[in-house]
């Protein structure tokens, strides 16, 4: 029994009129990676959310390019977000991708035909670190190889100042010409030290969606809940559900999948919302469902903010709606839900996370 999984989508509405879901893409219907944007550029390059060959979870982000000309990039929105408020300086950064390549052009002698992963800090004023972005190369010395990981060398990159804004890139420089995949997007301090952290590094969540996968968050490929993703394998309405798998065995971490800020209107203390979601988890451990450690779930967290790059995470307050789930024979997607109360006046906006707990683990489905 090596997998556990649990597939959802979620739903908040206000009490009264529980008809509108206030979160964008609850069903995880946008077919598009959260936080990368695709740059096709005019060389006819094909960039696609792929599925065909992944290093992990249930996506990759592919760049199939048959012609020169013009470049083609994946680039990350800003990963200043959230709860990193910057990239500290003086931090020894590992950062890099796991890397596929098909059929690419070989021994290019400049930039213009290579495949490059590429690293862009801005300082407090905007203005690009050092003028250039740090660029790591894909290996190009044999036309294809499989998955590797593709990082920088040791005491490679090391911030003069802080960088307030940080993008990431994987790009077909004008004269590159293949196939290539990228996945599992590393950034880490290294010897432990807090570099911040980039987001949907495993490209595996779509738009509107973040995650944070024990044991660290996902920054050195490293995960908990190995294939865990945005998946067509079941879904209760439309094409695609969240699928979170726990493998049996696995380290004790947790797992949460976080929508951004959704507005609550001012003054809203007391104002009442409906958080529901549709689950399928079978084969579960029923006899170790007392411990709430194998629960999965979802967290609710008021904020008097909305949260904008670099501003902070802004928490006043949460909650848990947390469940066991005992019909491991039924095989059916039921709906939890629960009231949620806006605790005061000071609340702007609401985030919702799907959770599982430390310990959860399943049966697929
Ligand atoms: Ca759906
Ligand atoms: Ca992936």
């Amino acid at each position: 029994m090596p997998i556990g999984a649990v597939v959802l989508l979620l739903c908040l509405a206000v009490a009264a009129n529980a008809q509108t879901s206030l979160i964008p893409n609850g069903g995880f219907e946008s077919g598009k990676p959260s936080f990368w944007t695709a740059e096709a550029g005019t060389s006819g390059a094909v960039l696609t959310w792929a599925t065909d060959q992944v290093k992990g979870g249930t996506h990759s982000l592919k760049i199939v390019k048959a012609q020169t000309g013009a470049m083609a990039r994946w680039i990350s929105a800003n990963n200043v977000r959230y709860w990193v408020e910057n990239i500290s300086k003086g931090v020894d950064i590992k950062v890099g991708a796991w890397v596929k390549t098909s059929g690419v052009n070989t021994n290019p002698t400049d930039d213009n035909g290579r495949w490059q992963i590429k690293a862009w800090f801005y300082d407090t004023t905007g203005a690009l670190i050092d003028g250039v972005p740090f660029a790591l190369n894909v290996d190009q010395s044999a036309a294809s190889r499989d998955w590797y990981a593709d990082t920088n060398g040791v005491a490679s990159l090391n911030l003069p100042v802080d960088a307030y804004k940080m993008k990431m890139s994987a790009e077909a420089g004008p004269n590159a010409t293949g196939t290539v995949w990228f996945d599992t997007f590393i950034f880490i301090g290294r010897a432990g030290a807090w570099a911040g952290q980039n987001w949907d590094g495993f490209v595996d969540v779509d738009q509107g969606w973040q995650y944070w996968i024990g044991p660290i968050g996902g920054n050195d490929g490293l995960s908990d809940f190995g294939g865990t993703g945005v998946t067509t394998e079941d879904k209760h309405l439309g094409n695609y559900s969240l699928k979170i798998v726990g493998n049996v065995g696995r380290d004790q971490n947790e797992a949460v999948v976080f929508t951004e800020t959704i507005p609550i209107p001012a003054n809203s203390k007391g104002k009442q919302y409906v958080v529901s979601a549709w689950v399928k988890a079978n084969g579960m451990d029923i006899a170790q469902l007392a411990d709430p450690q194998y629960a999965i779930g979802f967290t609710w967290t008021w904020h008097n903010k909305m949260w904008e790059d670099g501003n902070g995470w802004n928490e006043v307050g949460g909650g848990d709606y947390m469940f066991g789930i005992t019909d491991s024979t039924t095989n059916g997607w039921r709906q939890y839900s629960a009231i949620l109360t806006v605790p005061d006046s000071t609340v702007q906006a609401v985030s919702l996370r799907a959770r599982a707990e430390h310990k959860w683990t399943g049966i697929s489905y």
